[in-house]
């Protein structure tokens, strides 16, 4: 009688070794074709089956099975060894650099006008959380959707402020479409999920697109410990009439700095820094008190505007001085909310308006140029 068995055996070995040999998912596909395909090694033994007793067949039975989940699993693991190998080489061989900017390439007769680059907001963003970061500032993101509590009530916003009004705001209605009943409009969390004041409990409140960074304080400061010190760059908007100064969908950089014993000198420390940094030169500025119900004090710092060198046009409205950059010290009730005692901690905060602040870098005399799409603009940068 034929030892089966040990023919079985014989094959596994060549099988294996033939696995290990191959070089491509090809190679692997013959050796499963010629080892137990329908023509293959094992089934011309297996055809010797009927001469053997039921003993004898079980054993080969399970020896033939065997050899074939063996088979499979070699066969997987070394197809996905030359996958990953294959992928590998891709990745050498296929590398396009897209961050070169493409040159006209004769010989196909491509021609190609100019090259991508980075917009100058993002550039100044950029340029902005290089100066931070060096100061030890980490970078923090929020989100553009919020909610009343994080874009108003935490932030010492009264029930009547007029920034609640919907000539400021955007408020996105739940299911969509106007004339949704209030009834219908999202429901925020209240006091007990936020852990701050001011917001009844089960008050039912709309989601609304942020009007400023400021919402970033609050997600910071649910979820961070002081002593800290964020930025937070972004995009915000506004239900504005635009003009020259003025668009519907902006960006800001909010700054924040809570610390034991932060005073108004800090802050006005690190914003004479960030603005001598960013046009390398001291900058003529000019301080008034402002109003923000989330700092006290509060300050308006404005920039002489760069764009008429102080002697009037539209974008500083005829009055020679741009607002850029509203500052202040953490007001007490916004710690008290966020659970921090205000005799032990104190915070310095600012929200600079980055379009703003690219039009005086530039000169640019209308920030609508920024979403205009036009190319011949963007192509100065
Ligand atoms: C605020 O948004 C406050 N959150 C800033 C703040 C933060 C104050 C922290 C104190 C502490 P304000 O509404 O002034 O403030 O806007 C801030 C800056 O955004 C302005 O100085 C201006 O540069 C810019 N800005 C405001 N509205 C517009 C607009 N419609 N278009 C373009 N830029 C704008």
């Amino acid at each position: 009688m034929p030892d089966l068995v040990a023919e079985i055996k014989t094959l596994e070995g060549q099988a294996t070794q033939r696995i290990a040999a191959s070089t491509s998912v090809e190679a692997l596909q013959m050796v499963a074709h010629e080892f137990v395909g329908k023509k293959g090694a094992l089934t011309a033994v297996m055809k010797q089956l009927g001469s053997l007793t039921p003993e004898e067949r079980s054993l080969v039975g399970k020896a033939a099975n065997d050899f074939k989940t063996q088979l499979e699993t070699l066969l997987a693991d070394k197809e996905a060894q030359l996958q990953d190998a294959r992928y590998e080489s891709l990745k050498e061989s296929e590398f396009i650099d897209l961050s070169v900017n493409p040159k006209p390439h004769a010989a196909l007769g491509v021609k190609v006008p100019f090259g991508g680059h980075i917009h100058p907001i993002a550039a100044m963003q950029k340029k902005l959380e290089d100066i931070f970061t060096s100061m030890g500032f980490s970078i923090v993101d929020g989100v553009q959707v919020e909610d009343d509590y994080h874009n108003f009530g935490a932030l010492n916003f009264t029930e009547d402020h007029p920034a609640r009004d919907m000539q400021d705001t955007f408020y996105v209605q739940a299911h969509g479409g106007a004339g949704v009943p209030a009834d219908t409009m999202s429901s925020v969390p209240g006091p007990e999920a936020h852990g701050g004041a001011g917001v009844p409990a089960g008050t039912r409140q709309p989601y609304l697109l942020r009007t400023h960074t400021s919402t970033v304080q609050i997600r910071a400061l649910e979820k961070m410990q002081p002593p800290l010190r964020i930025i937070a760059p972004g995009r915000v908007f506004r239900y504005e009439e635009v003009d020259a100064s003025h668009e519907h969908t902006f960006y800001q950089m909010e700054g924040m700095l809570i610390d034991r014993k932060v005073s108004v000198g800090n802050l006005l420390h690190l914003m004479q820094t960030l603005l001598t940094e960013v046009f390398g030169r001291e900058v003529e500025v000019r301080l008034r008190p402002g109003y923000f119900p989330f700092v006290e004090p509060g300050f308006e710092l404005d920039m002489k505007c760069l764009v008429c060198a102080g002697k009037g046009c539209s974008v500083c409205k005829h009055s020679g001085w741009v607002e850029v950059l509203p500052c202040g010290l953490v007001h007490p009730n916004v710690l008290q909310s966020a659970g921090l005692n205000p005799d032990e901690w104190q915070g310095a905060a600012f929200g600079l308006g980055l379009n703003r602040l690219v039009m005086m870098r530039h000169g640019i005399e209308d920030i609508r140029h920024f979403m205009a799409g036009k190319l011949d603009f963007l192509r100065q940068f």
